[in-house]
């Protein structure tokens, strides 16, 4: 082991977030490559997979009278943007997507699994207190140092990228194998998170350089 302390953290690499899914992220295709470059380097990699129960409470579905992106109150959680029904658990749209190299991850972190509870985040669920005991199984390995990439930027990459901080890792944003959502400044705010929360953006060559590679 030459890289003990780091880990590629692949978030919600999905078919539901590709072109033609049901919460397409445009681009989401294109980072399939990239995200496979950076798992190749990666002794340790960890994926995770939004995994939601039918009827959930994120779906707008779930909410007479709401539609996809409106944004609601929910006690516990606070304001929760209401999305089309997607990666309900085991269907098709909730697979990894195609091409995505899966076998060399050691853990698969599937999230948003309660009905009622939202999660974008790998490490903690909406109410931000149910964690999903990752930041535990990293640190029991060793890791310090996380890189984040996956689908979408501005929503799960980011809010993992940010808890992975608040749990105390050096955390970079790997953009060039993530895509955005986008929706109503959310990149942007992602961004200014980011920086505040000491989490930083690298490039892919950025990432090989630092494993030495
Ligand atoms: C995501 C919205 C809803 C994501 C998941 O993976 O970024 N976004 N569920
Ligand atoms: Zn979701």
């Amino acid at each position: 082991m030459t890289q003990q302390n780091k880990a590629l953290i692949v978030v919600d690499v999905q078919n539901d977030f590709l072109p033609g899914g049901a919460l397409a992220v445009a681009g989401g295709d294109e980072i399939v490559p990239v995200v496979n470059t950076l798992t190749a380097a990666f002794e340790t990699v960890v994926l995770t997979a939004d995994w939601h129960p039918a009827g959930h409470v994120s779906f707008a579905s779930s909410h007479a009278g709401s539609a996809p992106f409106d944004v609601i109150e929910i006690e516990g959680t606070g304001s929760q943007v209401l999305w089309p029904d997607h990666c309900v658990a085991g269907t098709a749209g909730a697979d990894f997507a195609p091409g995505l190299e899966t076998t060399h991850a050691a853990v698969i972190v599937r999230k948003g699994m309660h009905e009622n509870c939202d999660s974008y985040s790998g490490f903690m669920e909406a109410d931000r207190k149910t964690k999903t005991g990752l930041a535990g199984w990293l640190a029991e390995r060793g890791i310090r140092e996380v890189w984040v990439c996956g689908l979408a930027t501005d929503f799960c990459v980011s809010w993992t990228a940010l808890d992975a901080a608040a749990a105390g890792f050096t955390v970079h944003v790997v953009e060039e194998a993530s895509r955005a959502i986008d929706a109503d400044g959310s990149l942007a705010k992602a961004r200014a998170a980011w920086a505040e929360a000491g989490v930083d953006t690298v490039t892919v060559a950025d990432t090989l350089k630092a494993l030495g590679r």
